[in-house]
């Protein structure tokens, strides 16, 4: 059998295969970097795409506020020809949940509240920069009903008067706050948002979640407003006060909500109190309000963007966002897939970096914290 013969590689040959290979390279090489060019480009189309989605939504979110402010203006043209003075109850139509209104993809939900039915922590502390004793021995009830060491308040009194003398053995100035592992000072001004309340000495998360549903920051000192106060603060205000019979006492100020504070006052549940505790709650007490929260969620194309405005309202020409705050869209997305417990703790972490912008407003903002405890 003849062997085949052995043909040695010629030079040009050789030459051929080094040119195939090379060209082979370059095509390689080309078609990586359009692939990488491709995927860079889209990746700038999605994010411009979802740029463009959020302001979208956003500005669906500053119509509600708007849209809020015109209804709490309404409110106040009808209050001013009631004939009654100026009264503000969970009866009136601004408090009233309205139905989702449908937009181009989605719906938009929004709900107006009053801030002045929760406890204000900034009247904690006067306009001399001393500790308001009725509102401190409110919030005293209030710990006390919630099995929460009243010498918390100690603590929260600090952290919010201008000077850096502990109020008692429980209290903490920066000094205390400085030598944690990793330290901060005490604010010595003003809070900022409700969630400042978890920086400070011997709050725990299992109060925090407490008293956060009881509690609010307003830039300046406020009355707490009897038609609509949460049942829940008003039975911690009251050593003895049932839930329920709070909701009672709320709820008989119907049709129109308490005209005056006296007609709280005299109802036999609260006319029964000794004088020094009547004497207390009149005085922090009114019923209407300057203060509301425009809550509005904006759910479209499978996004969500929820809008919190602190809305101040001192006549019906005179209405002011002071506080805005935006939960953004991927938290509130990756909330909804997590559950409810992470969805808390998402929001926080918003509302906390919210609150450094928000402190930044306020601090442009001519009326902020100037801790009077007069209605405005
Ligand atoms: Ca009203
Ligand atoms: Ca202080």
């Amino acid at each position: 059998m003849a062997s085949r013969p052995d043909y040695p590689q010629t030079q040009a040959s050789k030459h051929r295969g080094v040119a195939l290979i090379t060209v082979l390279m370059v095509v390689a090489i080309a078609v990586s970097v359009s692939t990488l060019m491709l995927v860079r480009q889209q990746r700038a189309i999605s994010r411009t795409a979802s740029l463009l989605e959020g302001e979208q939504s956003l500005q669906y979110n500053l119509a509600a506020e708007d849209f809020s402010m015109e209804i709490l203006a309404e409110d106040a043209r009808s209050d001013a020809n009631s004939g009654h003075g100026a009264v503000d109850s969970n009866f009136e139509m601004w408090a009233t949940q309205w139905p989702p209104f449908p937009i181009d993809g989605g719906v938009v939900r929004a709900r107006i509240t009053d801030e002045q039915g929760l406890f204000n922590l900034n009247n904690l502390i006067n306009s001399n920069g001393q500790p308001d004793t009725e509102e401190v021995s409110l919030l005293q009830n209030i710990l006390n009903a919630n099995q929460i060491p009243p010498g918390l308040v100690q603590a929260i009194l600090d952290w919010i008067d201008p000077d850096n003398d502990p109020s008692g053995p429980m209290g903490a100035e920066s000094d205390w706050y400085m030598r944690l592992e990793h330290p901060y000072r005490a604010a010595n001004t003003g809070m900022a948002a409700v969630s400042e309340l978890r920086l400070i000495r011997g709050m725990t998360e299992a109060y925090y979640q407490k008293l956060k549903p009881l509690m609010t920051v307003l830039p300046q000192g406020t009355l707490i407003n009897i038609n609509t106060i949460r049942p829940q603060l008003l039975a911690a205000m009251i050593p003895g006060l049932s839930v329920a019979q709070a909701q009672t006492l709320i709820a008989a100020g119907a049709p129109n909500g308490y005209e005056r504070t006296d007609s709280f006052m005299t109802q036999p549940a609260i006319a029964a109190l000794p004088q020094q505790q009547l004497d207390a709650l009149s005085a922090v007490l009114t019923v209407n309000s300057s203060y509301f929260r425009v809550s509005s969620e904006v759910d479209k194309d499978q996004h969500l963007t929820v809008l919190r405005s602190i809305i101040r309202r001192r006549s019906a020409t005179d209405l002011q966002v002071c506080y805005r705050e935006q939960v953004l869209p991927q938290l509130s997305q990756a909330a909804a897939e997590t559950g409810t417990d992470n969805a808390a703790m998402l929001s926080s972490i918003a509302t906390m970096s919210n609150s450094m912008n928000s402190m930044k407003e306020n601090a442009l903002n001519a009326h902020v914290f100037s801790s009077g405890n007069s209605q405005p």
